[in-house]
């Protein structure tokens, strides 16, 4: 099974243009307890490296495009968010990067906890030790 779980966004479009709304346990499989989004990212630069304990996330790529590799320790896969039609589900115990971030991106994240610095394993080998010893 694929670790890169993009979900279409239903999308209103009409002669004005287009609306997406995201709703807590409807269109969003969490219940929403924060939102941050990522924006004039340096050219060339990289940003994550860390997988979360418990953390539930969907990022939409609002303007511009960026690169995520996702790695659950067994399978790593890419994928480009280019379109503010699709969200791109990132469950727990997924390590992430983000890349080729395009001058215009504005990534917007919906998280399924507060910040918690404690959630976050940054360390990749602690990360391969915690996902084998859950196999
Ligand atoms: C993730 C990817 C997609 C806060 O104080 N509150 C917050 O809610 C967040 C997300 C970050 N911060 C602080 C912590 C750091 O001092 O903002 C600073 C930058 O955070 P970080 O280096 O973790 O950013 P990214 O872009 O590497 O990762 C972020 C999220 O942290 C992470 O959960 O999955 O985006």
């Amino acid at each position: 099974m694929s670790i890169v779980n993009l979900l279409d966004l239903q999308v209103f479009d009409d002669d004005r243009g287009s609306l997406v709304a995201l709703e807590s346990l409807k269109n969003i499989p969490f219940d929403i307890k924060r939102v941050y989004y990522i924006f004039d990212t340096l050219a060339g630069g990289s940003r994550g490296y860390h997988a979360h304990k418990d953390l539930q996330q969907i990022a939409v790529c609002l303007s511009g495009s960026c690169r995520f590799i996702l790695d659950d320790g067994k399978t790593k896969e890419s994928v480009v968010l280019d379109s503010p039609r699709q969200g791109l589900h990132i469950g727990s115990m997924v390590w992430r990067e983000m890349h080729d971030f395009s001058n215009d991106c504005v990534l917007l994240v919906l998280a399924s906890e507060h910040y918690s610095e404690d959630d976050y394993i940054r360390n990749y080998s602690d990360f391969i030790g915690a996902v084998s010893s859950e196999r």
